[in-house]
């Protein structure tokens, strides 16, 4: 593949109701997208992506602008050296960007514009790509802090009747165990399942073993990020099973995960672990590890939304995704927007990772541009 050109926009995105967890409220969704001009298979294609990072580092190390600066500075360098030698395409990004130390969101990115740019080329959906043949995936709701549990049972009444298929409630000190048992009351049958984003220590083993009672499907990521030896002693105080999140970077440190003791159950989201290629090895690690899988969101436009649901297709995914309706998050999607259909999101079947986002809602949302030049 060679490419033409590369525009970076920062985008920011109302959400259609504030959406709070552990570590922060948000009210927009800041999102870098990437949008690469390329030639391959002879023909001239597009491919579009969005980054993870949110607009501050309170999730992980990574933030929109700074992802945009590293994109920019260190990694488009490194492609387009691969792009003249004739030897870029999907399966090379990672090689070359690997002397670049973390910034995974970032490389993630660009790694799916370019897995876009050749699904479109060669003119293949994700699906086939990965040799998925579900057509649809059940649908989860992460559902955020609320004012109090009236609240929060309204909440998750509304979701119920839209169909989702397992409710997610975000929990940090204070907002844990009351929330929980009060949906756990009014919803004896409901899958559910809690995130803390490492809001707790060890030290709150014994407090949390008060969500055990409540047959959830698991905990996630109760501890902090860099924890995996404390996550697989809090594992053993509980019969919830431990899920990882944050704390899981790679194939190598689910492995860790696995072995440790420290994972029953993983959270893939693609952009967490550097990529959609990365995300498939640790689906196969850990399948053939017998840990389940689910995958997570980050509040993602239709730009990932449709390629999350179809990696939701492979086998290992036993447990609903948070991959909800685009309207779960926003009013207008960039692109045709991901409909809940008796509970479930459809598998795409057209070319490419995403749509071709529309363009005047991509402008109108636009806060800064930058447009990369690519010497011939
Ligand atoms: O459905 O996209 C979604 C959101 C799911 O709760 C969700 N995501 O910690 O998993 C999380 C949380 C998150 C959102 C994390 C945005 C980071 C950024």
């Amino acid at each position: 593949m060679q490419i033409d050109h590369i525009t970076l926009r920062v985008l920011r995105i109302p959400l259609v109701t504030p959406f709070t967890t552990s570590f922060s409220t948000q009210t927009a969704r800041t999102v870098l997208t990437i949008e690469l001009a390329a030639r391959a298979n002879s023909k001239e294609v597009i491919g579009w992506a969005e980054c993870g990072a949110l607009a501050e580092p309170v999730y992980s190390d990574e933030y929109a602008a700074g992802a945009a600066d590293v994109i920019e500075r260190f990694l488009i360098p490194r492609l387009l050296a691969a792009s003249h030698d004739g030897t870029l395409n999907v399966e090379t990004v990672a090689t070359y960007l690997e002397p670049i130390v973390g910034h995974r969101m970032a490389k993630a990115a660009l790694e799916a514009a370019v897995l876009d740019a050749q699904l479109k080329a060669s003119n293949t959906s994700f699906a086939t790509y990965l040799g998925v043949t579900r057509d649809k995936v059940p649908s989860g709701v992460s559902i955020g802090i609320q004012r109090d549990i009236p609240t929060l049972l309204n909440v998750v009444a509304g979701y119920l009747d839209e169909g989702y298929q397992r409710i997610k409630l975000k929990i940090q000190p204070g907002w844990d165990i009351a929330p929980v048992r009060a949906v756990r009351e009014a919803h004896p049958d409901v899958p559910l399942q809690v995130d803390a984003n490492a809001a707790y220590t060890l030290v709150d083993a014994p407090h949390l073993s008060q969500l055990d009672p409540f047959d959830l499907l698991l905990i996630e990521q109760p501890l902090a990020h860099d924890d995996l030896r404390q996550h697989a002693e809090l594992a053993r105080h509980l019969s919830t099973p431990m899920c990882l999140d944050e704390s899981v970077v790679s194939a190598r440190s689910a492995a860790d995960a696995i072995v440790l003791g420290a994972a029953a159950v993983i959270n893939i989201k693609p952009s967490r672990v550097g990529g959609y290629l990365e995300a498939r090895r640790i689906h196969d690690l850990a399948r053939a590890s017998g840990i389940a899988v689910w995958c997570g969101g980050m509040l993602e436009t239709g730009l990932a939304r449709g390629a999350n649901a179809a990696l939701a297709g492979l086998p290992g995914f036993t447990l609903p995704g948070d991959i909800s309706a685009s309207s779960r998050f926003y009013d207008r999607d960039l692109t045709a927007p991901y409909v809940l259909d008796d509970g479930h999101i459809a598998v795409p079947t057209f070319a490419g990772l995403c749509e071709a986002p529309d363009l005047a809602l991509v402008k109108e949302f636009t806060t800064d541009v930058r447009e990369i030049p690519v010497a011939s």
